[in-house]
């Protein structure tokens, strides 16, 4: 009679599951699949020949076999079977088991020989597996980590699951090495967590991809995210910063978009760079460049040779983004130097890394349905949190995608649904515009149908925000749009009180001239007169003397800002209430 190893191995070989159940019948424990998708880099490397380092075909996975913390043998002699014999399983955390499978490419690159096509790749193996794994790392050389990272962000559209890229400094066998911790990292964090985006984790920090560029080619720390701090660290605990997650909205599958358009540039520009460099650069078949200024997105405007062939190419319809040659900041136009290539139709790339630009440029060039307006337009939008937007920004997105945004978010459809939430939301929106005097961002929501004297929940019109900041242009925008100056909000205060608040003179007088009178009560009127007499806030007895106030208004005890004013012996209101005419024949209620 065979004994009872024989047995098993033989089940083993023949019946996997009665292997399992027949060696162990403990359950298996909760686990969570990882798709890691090894495409190259140095963390797989060996030392050829000539004393260089080289990738080596199916070296990654045998080895990683062999190492416990990357693969509990004994656990997967006792609970895999079938398919899941392909699989390593990590030593458990926190109860979970992370299983994970590895797809190693053929051939193994550098990274340094990878072209767009091998983000196609790597895009459509994470589309047919997205249903089979929770989570996916790429093992990808340094090098050009971040355009890839920058890349798939783009291409992976309406993503929900998260996506890791990790590699090393030092191959994860030599006995020093960062790649056994990046890999590690990389496991647990797409395996035990949802971050829907395409991240890079290197020397304990997770970076949104579109943000990170190689910063250092000697360090651990090779991997920096200049204008966004990490979205989780891995120290002691493991923090996520579950806010700064950036997250698809809609309720549309994940897809992938593959075929990136491959005709565009960076050009850095320096000193002295001539016209003919630029011009040939420009030259077709370029559809798209990114132009890296200096600071704070300066170029020289004392050439308008250089500029011209901007604009003509930009007119001939080459999308030109303008960013920063600076590692941290933003392209702002701030500068004569910066504004002169807004004039010559660049369009401006805030904060975006250059491999954050020019992948996205890529990727919106190659919509072809997509007129060349608006891929301009999505040139300039965030679209992966690969850009910060600015306040100013925000209000632009008073356009159509904000509404339909959250249309989409709160599931309704019908037009009419759709309609009662713009109504709903137009208000606020219109405040917040406002608010910052943006007569563009108003005029877009007129057009759209809003309506410029709709109140927000606190019963506030634009015209009251505009007043209270002192933007005078919106203030006579609004006017001219037809908005009230008698609307009250929910504490009964006017447009004109706003005004007299924030001591705006020009507009107390624009808006006494279009009829607004006060209406705050007259003993109200009175104690902040009173009290401004007592304060010499000669400024607020000025804003209600330009409003029409009545300067004599009685307190309870009957006595005027005159008599608080020489009863304080505040002298510059006297001579104020004096010279503004009020009468000093009033007797107080004591005589
Ligand atoms: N040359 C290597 C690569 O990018 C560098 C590395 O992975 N550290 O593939």
């Amino acid at each position: 009679m065979a004994d009872t190893t024989e047995i098993k191995n033989h089940v083993s070989q023949k019946r996997p599951v009665l292997a399992k159940s027949l060696m162990d019948s403990s359950e298996p424990e909760p686990s969570s699949r990882v798709l890691v998708i090894y495409t190259g880099g140095t963390i797989g490397m060996k030392t050829n020949d000539n004393g260089v380092y080289e990738p080596k075909e199916d070296f990654l996975v045998n080895k990683l076999r062999t190492l416990p913390m990357f693969h509990d043998r004994e656990y997967a002699n006792t609970h895999f079977a079938g398919d899941e014999e392909d699989f390593l399983v990590m030593p458990h955390q926190k109860g979970r088991r992370v299983m994970y499978k590895i797809m190693e490419y053929k051939p193994l690159l550098d990274s340094s020989n990878m072209m767009m096509t091998d983000w196609g790749h790597i895009a459509t193996d994470l589309f047919e597996h997205y249903d089979q794994f929770d989570g996916f790392v790429v093992l990808h050389g340094t090098d050009t980590m971040a355009y890839t990272a920058s890349a798939l962000s783009f291409m992976c559209e309406n993503l929900g699951k998260t996506i890791i890229l990790t590699g090393s400094q030092i191959p994860i066998f030599e006995v020093r090495s960062d790649g056994r911790d990046n890999f590690l990292s990389s496991l647990i964090m797409a395996g035990l967590y949802n971050i829907p985006e395409v991240l890079v984790c290197f020397d304990n920090k997770i970076l949104r991809g579109s943000r990170t560029i190689k910063n250092d080619a000697g360090s651990f720390s090779a991997f920096i995210s200049p204008n966004l701090p990490p979205i989780a660290t891995l120290e002691i605990r493991i923090h996520v910063d579950w806010s700064a997650v950036f997250r698809a909205t809609g309720t549309e599958k994940f897809r992938v978009h593959t075929n990136m358009c491959q005709n565009v540039g960076l050009l850095r520009m320096f000193p002295g760079i001539t016209t003919q460099t630029v011009r040939a650069f420009l030259q077709p078949p370029m559809q798209g460049v990114v132009l890296q200024t200096y600071g704070a997105g300066n170029a020289p405007d004392n050439r308008p040779d250089l500029l011209n062939v901007l604009k003509e190419a930009s007119n001939i319809g080459v999308v030109i983004i303008n960013i920063t040659q600076c590692t941290k900041g933003c392209v702002m136009t701030s500068y004569a130097t910066g504004k002169a290539l807004e004039d010559a139709g660049v369009i401006c790339g805030g904060d975006m890394t250059p491999e954050a630009a020019l992948t996205k440029l890529s990727y919106v060039l190659s919509k072809e349905t997509w007129t060349l307006d608006k891929k301009r337009k999505f040139m300039k939008r965030n679209l992966r949190g690969e850009m910060t937007v600015v306040a100013k920004e925000n209000i632009t997105i008073l356009d159509f995608e904000l509404i339909e945004s959250v249309a989409r978010a709160l599931s309704v459809s019908s037009t009419e649904e759709i309609k009662k939430l713009r109504d709903a939301l137009y208000p606020s929106l219109m405040c917040a515009a406002a608010q910052t005097g943006d007569n563009q961002a108003l005029e877009k929501l007129r057009t759209l149908g809003g309506n410029l004297s709709s109140h927000n929940h606190d019963g506030r019109t634009a015209l009251h925000v505009a007043c209270r900041e002192g933007h005078v242009t919106t203030v006579q925008y609004l006017l001219h749009q037809g908005a009230s100056v008698h609307l009250k909000d929910s504490n009964g205060i006017t447009p004109l009180q706003d005004a007299v608040m924030g001591k705006h003179h020009s507009i107390i007088r624009l808006l006494v001239k279009t009829g607004a009178i006060l209406t705050i009560k007259p003993i109200v009127l009175a104690m902040e007169l009173c009290c401004a007499a007592a304060t010499e806030e000669i400024e607020t007895l000025q804003a209600y003397r330009a409003a029409g106030a009545n300067m004599n208004e009685c307190d309870y005890d009957k006595r005027t800002p005159l008599h608080v004013a020489v009863d304080t012996g505040s002298k510059r209101s006297v001579h104020f209430l004096l010279d503004s005419g009020v009468s000093w024949m009033f007797e107080d209620m004591f005589g």
